[in-house]
């Protein structure tokens, strides 16, 4: 095997904990908080969750722990989109447990929550964890996308675990994975199970957040790769000043990624989507407002610029929403006709028939390949999947439409020449940076603290996130706590709320101050590539989005 040598580096590297789990583990007692409730929805939960509703909240402090030593066993799961410092997490957990008792075992369980259900798994052993410290990806264990919500996967789940004789899971996902590991959770206890299920946060997209859980682990170094890559976009532009980029960027649903890469980089523009949906801007009106910065750059002499496109975008335009949804309910309701049509044309010809008025008029206007992009095959919950949309060309060529009227009315005599990106895969098994080993260490190590205190239902949380690691505060927050009931597939549902960006907070709030100003000049910064080594402040910096959501 050849490593490279900042590979090398990294395994080498020791992951800061929070003070608290630095101490000797058999030192470290839980400190049980009030009661909890959550926010909204609290008789549905309390009905739906019996045994793990209203748990206390969890921190951890000095004390001597007589019963951590006890040998336990561990299965640990990844679960859908990669996010750097993954493989740190189960470090964490895994010298944790070994710390606890060199005889307890930590599994994985491969290829993401199948992996349980297939019951296919790996026994950790010290060579083979080395080899992922520190080391971005998931590629440990192998991560999926399926979900285990059927009772009857439940019950599977529990032989296997029965028949390992594991303990406790460790799920590290997103805010559907963690979900879903709640009810598990409460599954396992309301069938006499000893069981437990824990949750790690985990998603470079930033959605899995609130006043407990302060970041999913991988956004941080997910934005400092993409906002590398973006200042370097924009010296080109500033150099050659003959280009307008358009760059689309991950992020599912939420524009935290856009948000975040647009504070570190200053681009020309950036488009959030939570702010489309407010204002009910029309696709006509971003192109508008869009085609007008052209315009004013132009007449300054300024033919380039750098625009950040989320890339969720497309759902939250009012008319694509009405109309993406149409789309969803007519192709699931008629799956097995819509296989029988071979062409485009055919497809397209039945879709326009059967969609309403207003959503057959907003998918005629549109570019061929984005509606064949539209109809491409959903997701596991039949959406539609917003990474293969190409919204970035789609406002590419409405602005070039547009100006080529403005041309030849005379109102503009510039010139628009673009390019088009798509960041995401780019950002999602990137190194972790120091801020995300170290988090992610943590969020592993504490999850064994919580196992180990008798918890279920809970997700693994460090807090402070802002000030040094050594300050940082370890605990646990129960998951009932973080949920209320929406609306999914016609069913009200118990969920984990998605964190949308708010307009009313201060990330926000500072993009939208400066956001004129940063295309009427041009005020591109330039973040550079994520540092390892080096001063505090270059290396240990958590991203703007956190220092200005804790100023
Ligand atoms: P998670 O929510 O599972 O972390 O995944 C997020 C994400 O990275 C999105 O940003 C992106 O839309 C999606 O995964 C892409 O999924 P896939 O890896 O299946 O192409």
């Amino acid at each position: 095997m050849h490593y490279s040598p900042l590979q090398k580096a990294r395994y080498a590297y020791q992951p800061k904990l929070p003070r608290t789990l630095t101490l000797p583990i058999d030192t470290i007692v839980p400190v049980f908080g009030e009661a909890t409730e959550p926010a909204a929805d609290r008789e549905d939960l309390h009905r739906l969750f019996p045994g793990t509703y209203g748990m206390p909240m969890v921190s951890f402090a000095e004390g001597r722990n007589t019963t951590i030593s006890k040998k336990i066993n561990i299965g640990v799961v990844l679960s859908g989109g990669q996010a750097p410092g993954g493989h740190n997490v189960i470090a964490g957990l895994y010298d944790a447990v070994k710390r606890a008792n060199p005889d307890s075992e930590v599994y994985g369980f491969l290829g993401g929550p199948s992996g349980i259900l297939e019951n296919r798994t790996l026994r950790f052993t010290d060579e083979y964890i080395d080899e992922y410290r520190n080391t971005g990806g998931f590629d440990i264990i192998g991560s999926g996308r399926t979900k285990l919500e059927s009772e009857q996967q439940y019950a599977v789940c529990e032989q296997v675990c029965k028949a390992l004789n594991i303990d406790a899971i460790l799920i590290i996902g997103g805010d559907d994975s963690n979900t879903n590991a709640a009810v598990l959770a409460e599954y396992f206890k309301s069938h006499d199970s000893k069981i437990a299920v824990i949750g790690a946060p985990k998603t470079i997209d930033g959605d899995l957040k609130n006043s407990s859980i302060e970041v999913s682990f991988g956004f941080d170094t997910a934005t400092k790769t993409y906002s590398e890559l973006i200042g370097n976009i924009e010296r080109d532009a500033n150099s050659a000043k003959k280009y307008w980029h358009f760059i689309k960027l991950m992020g599912r649903s939420a524009s935290h990624i856009a948000l975040e890469c647009a504070l570190q980089t200053q681009p020309t523009a950036a488009l959030i989507s939570e702010e489309v949906e407010i204002n009910k801007t029309t696709l006509k009106e971003i192109v508008a407002d869009l085609v007008e910065k052209v315009v004013y750059r132009s007449s300054k002499g300024m033919d380039f610029g750098v625009v950040l496109v989320p890339e969720g975008l497309i759902e939250f335009i009012p008319e694509m929403k009405i109309l993406i949804a149409e789309l969803n309910d007519l192709m699931a309701a008629n799956a097995d006709y819509f296989q029988t049509m071979t062409s485009f044309e055919e497809q397209s010809e039945w879709i326009n028939r059967s969609l309403s008025k207003d959503s057959s008029y907003a998918f005629s206007s549109l570019p061929n390949n984005i509606q064949r992009q539209l109809l491409m095959d959903r997701d596991p919950h039949g959406n539609v999947q917003v990474s293969r949309i190409e919204t970035e060309k789609l406002l590419i060529e409405m602005v070039e439409d547009s100006l080529k009227k403005l041309r030849s009315e005379g109102t503009y005599t510039g010139s628009f020449s673009s390019q088009s990106h798509f960041f995401g895969y780019e950002g999602r098994c990137a190194f972790p940076s120091n801020f995300d080993s170290d988090y992610c260490y943590s969020l592993g190590y504490n999850a064994f603290l919580l196992i180990a205190s008798g918890l279920t239902g809970y997700i693994s949380s460090i807090s402070n996130l802002s000030a040094p690691a050594d300050q940082w505060q370890a605990g646990g927050i129960p998951v009932t706590m973080m949920m209320n009931m929406e609306q999914r597939h016609g069913e009200k549902k118990p969920v984990i709320k998605k964190a949308l960006v708010e307009l009313d907070e201060k990330p926000f709030r500072t993009f939208a101050e400066h956001r004129d100003q940063w295309y009427k000049e041009t005020c591109f910064t330039f973040p550079g590539a994520i540092q390892y080594y080096g001063p505090d402040e270059v290396c240990n910096r958590p991203t703007t989005t956190l220092i200005l959501e804790q100023a």
